[in-house]
């Protein structure tokens, strides 16, 4: 929600012919689109080296520049008023991750962010990415922002290590991915990998990198062949991060004809760049939306809340202390030898809602039930969808935990 306070926060301080198409070019905008700076002014501001409205907040409020036609107070706000914009932008881009897909041509990189984003049928025609494909994704609404590297010989070479510091900076989250069939190319995947750390040695960046062995198809990965290409991608890969030690890797296998695949990588991944609670949040806001719900919680038996969702305090509150009750009484009912009951209900007629725990699955060695807590109004909508929550999504909570 606050996301897009500031995205509103911003488009109020700038005039309103302005239209935002990249969070990241705002900053790049000249002074003039801002509120009440004339475009004579905003020329005056560039004659003195003040090209764009991060150069304006970097200006001191204690010492600002001179300008013999405005008013010291005049420019005084202005600047006041960029160091707000300059805030509010970082603020909205420290959300977004800034997610890099980088690989050899014919990869699969595009195809991997095409499922992420459930676009199933485009995967079949998809045409090699030309230079950079910069996008906005959501990963169950963990925002992102992807930059696709095109991979084909002519952008390695002529574009991404002329220019590092514009495609290589600031990623949260490399992802790096090779064909696992193409055996005669890891040689030259490999070399492109110690290409992209070199330049990001040299601009001192050093994001969490994940090795994508892509296009580890169920019939092919039976194979012993499959299984050789894997020792020999991970031979080759660990030898240039033994090169590159400031670096760490991880290395998951992926098709795009199993999406959790996918999914499991990408949860993976994310897992190196965020606050995981946050991503669990996420997840459950997706779901309770998907369901109609007002709200959701993971609660395991002793009543440790993994993660939830609701709209406001008091259904949290509700969500939990009806939770831990009946997690209590059900405790209670296996200590005298029941079975523990895979669904508890309470229901609140004259309220019009209900409370209702489903168990997802058992954790850790001690198999700890952990139920997943729902208040609706139509809790049968949980009924369709419940199989859908089970499949995709508690693995990828499995993997928080
Ligand atoms: N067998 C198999 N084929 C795949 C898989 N993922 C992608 N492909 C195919 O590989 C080809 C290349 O996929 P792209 O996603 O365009 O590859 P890319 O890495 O984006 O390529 P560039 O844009 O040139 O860098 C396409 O024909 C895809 O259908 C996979 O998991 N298994
Ligand atoms: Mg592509």
């Amino acid at each position: 929600m606050s996301k897009n306070n500031n995205i509103k926060n911003i488009k109020e301080l700038l005039k309103s012919s302005v239209s935002i198409k990249d969070f990241k070019e705002i900053l790049k905008l000249k002074p003039d689109t801002i509120i009440g700076i004339d475009r004579i002014s905003g020329e005056m501001l560039i004659e003195k080296g003040i090209n764009n409205i991060e150069d304006l907040a970097k200006q001191t409020v204690e010492n600002p520049i001179e300008i013999k036609r405005i008013l010291p107070q005049v420019l005084l706000k202005w600047i006041k008023i960029a160091k707000l914009i300059d805030k509010l932008v970082n603020q909205q881009l420290k959300k977004e991750k800034k997610l890099l897909l980088i690989g050899l041509d014919n990869g699969g990189k595009t195809s991997i962010l095409a499922i992420i984003q459930e676009r199933f049928s485009i995967t079949k025609d998809l045409l090699p990415t030309r230079g950079v494909k910069r996008e906005k994704l959501d990963f169950f609404g963990f925002p992102i922002i992807s930059w696709d590297l095109g991979g084909q010989v002519v952008y390695r070479e002529k574009m991404y290590f002329n220019r590092p510091e514009i495609f290589f900076s600031e990623a949260d989250l490399i992802l790096y991915v090779v064909d696992s069939q193409d055996t005669d190319r890891f040689a030259e995947s490999a070399n492109y990998f110690r290409q992209v750390l070199k330049s990001l040695e040299e601009i001192d960046e050093h994001p969490p990198i994940v090795i994508v062995i892509h296009k580890s198809d169920e019939d092919t990965r039976k194979t012993h062949q499959w299984q050789k290409n894997v020792d020999t991608i991970k031979n080759k890969f660990d030898a240039v991060f033994s090169i590159f030690k400031s670096f760490t890797g991880k290395y998951c296998d992926t098709s795009i004809f199993q999406k959790e695949t996918i999914m499991q990588m990408f949860s993976i991944a994310l897992k190196s760049v965020s606050d995981t609670s946050e991503i669990i949040e996420h997840i459950l806001e997706d779901f309770t939306e998907k369901i109609e719900g007002k709200g959701t919680s993971i609660i395991s038996r002793e009543g440790l809340i993994f993660g939830s969702y609701t709209q406001s305090k008091t259904d949290d509150k509700l969500i939990h202390n009806t939770a831990l009750i009946l997690q209590t009484l059900s405790n209670f009912h296996c200590s005298i030898g029941l079975k523990r009951e895979n669904t508890m209900t309470l229901d609140f007629p004259m309220n019009g809602f209900t409370i209702q725990g489903e168990k997802l699955f058992e954790y850790s060695d001690l198999q700890i039930p952990v139920y997943l807590w729902l208040l609706s109004e139509k809790p049968e909508k949980l009924y369709e969808k419940i199989d859908y929550f089970k499949e995709q999504i508690s693995p990828l909570i499995n993997l928080f935990l």
